[in-house]
């Protein structure tokens, strides 16, 4: 092709693209109709509550947008569970942290002669009896060379001597890693969980090393809120990054629900902040920071700190940001979200004000085993929360289920007599 054919096909092009553009903003104004092309920006027409939103996520276009992504779980093989009986349980994992080329994690294992009764019966739970799947637990590690298969290493936290706080279970911990020591934040209960609630304050323990030995470094590290507030009665689920150049730990908190109103039950997420691991920790006079959630999930992100919100509350299965840490906003809604997730996080500690998000973790499933025998496993999860280059296959913006998954949701309350005697005639 020359040169002069060339140029005259660019400049036709560019007419016909400018053009296009000229006559789309003719359009637009014209008409005032949402244009057929996606803009890039919020268009100035009359815009639908949800349309004008739609601007506010960072991309209109779900497949566009790096806070969305698809999650995809992987088994983990090498966890031994006693064929299933509901003895061996392994679950709330810590994020994998990188130490000399090789992965870790922290979860809580139950190892127990007979499965959990229940939280309903702990009164009858004993020494051996567990009430819950995290009763009479200790807090165990794993090591991964890439992150797929994992080896059981032992035990990183046992549950102390009676009467050390902690001395019933230790569970749901996860790690930071500050001036060159490792530090583990976890629920330690001197009671079984059931008695008062799931009640249980945190205790953190500190070693040199990834591999132990654990020391206590300080019980009720995050002290619950007084009487009256909303985390009078529940710190869970600690889970520190650097942030700020301070330590932020987010928590879960259920309220609204003991002694009597069970069935109120609220979730909401606060925040901590402290200069040392081992306090003070200042709550922040926000809180709480979510208003849904169960397991925490957060990581730096760029300049601010992102999250997974999984489960309970108008806003559970959304990706979640603030800029402070502290304002968050949905992102966008995701599907089959990692519980109890533990994001292998490359600047969970670096302190970096343009953090590169997450690509891949662990969590946990529970509810595996037949009835009376619960237990839980820990499983890998794969998604792009991440600033790198987009992998395609994470923007899918469908999940389909097999019937079957529907259907095994089964039926209840009212409906469940009228169909059940519906199925008889
Ligand atoms: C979870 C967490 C906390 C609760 C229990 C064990 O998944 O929210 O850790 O105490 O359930």
């Amino acid at each position: 092709m020359n040169l002069t054919k060339l140029l005259s096909i660019g400049l036709i092009a560019t007419m016909g693209f400018s053009c296009t553009t000229n006559e789309k903003k003719e359009e637009e104004k014209a008409s005032g109709v949402f244009p057929h092309a996606m803009p890039e920006i919020k268009p100035n027409i009359p815009l639908s509550a949800a349309m004008d939103r739609m601007f506010d996520y960072p991309a209109p276009r779900v497949q566009d947008n790096p806070l969305y992504t698809l999650f995809k779980y992987s088994e983990i093989d090498g966890f031994d569970y006693n064929g299933g009986d509901g003895t061996i349980s392994r679950r709330d994992p810590s994020r994998p942290i990188l130490v000399n080329g090789k992965y870790y994690i922290y979860y809580t294992k139950r190892h127990t002669i007979v499965p959990p009764i229940g939280s309903r019966r702990a009164v009858e739970a004993t020494d051996e009896i567990p009430s819950t799947d995290w009763d009479l637990c200790d807090i165990w590690y794993a090591t991964s060379k890439d992150g797929f298969s994992w080896e059981e290493q032992g035990v990183a936290v046992k549950r102390p001597q009676k009467p050390t706080q902690g001395w019933r279970s230790v569970a749901t911990p996860d790690i930071l890693i500050w001036k060159g020591k490792y530090y583990l934040y976890y629920q330690a209960f001197s009671e079984p969980s059931g008695l008062r609630g799931d009640w249980c304050p945190v205790s953190v323990s500190v070693s040199d090393s990834p591999e132990g030995p654990f020391e206590l470094g300080k019980a009720n590290v995050i002290p619950n809120g007084a009487k009256g507030e909303w985390d009078q009665d529940v710190i869970h689920d600690p889970f520190p990054i650097v942030f700020n150049g301070k330590i932020y730990l987010y928590y879960k908190g259920t309220y609204n629900k003991w002694e009597d109103k069970r069935d109120k039950y609220a979730v909401a997420v606060g925040l901590a902040i402290a200069e040392d691991p081992l306090g003070p920790f200042e709550k922040n006079t926000l809180n709480p920071v979510l208003n849904s959630g169960h397991e925490t999930c957060f990581f730096p992100y760029k300049s601010g700190v992102a999250t997974i919100v999984t489960r309970d509350g108008n806003e559970r299965e959304t990706v979640q940001y603030a800029e402070d840490g502290v304002n968050f906003k949905v992102q966008s809604a995701i599907s089959l979200p990692p519980i109890a997730g533990g994001p292998y996080t490359p600047d969970a500690f670096t302190n970096s004000d343009n953090a590169s998000g997450i690509k891949w973790g662990v969590s946990h499933f529970t509810n595996q085993g037949q009835r009376g025998k619960g237990y839980s496993i820990i499983a890998r999860f794969d998604c792009d929360l991440s600033t790198d280059e987009p992998d395609k296959f994470f923007k899918g913006s469908n999940v389909f289920h097999k019937s079957d998954v529907y259907f095994k949701q089964g039926l209840g309350g009212k409906k469940k007599s009228i169909k059940a005697a519906t199925m008889v005639k």
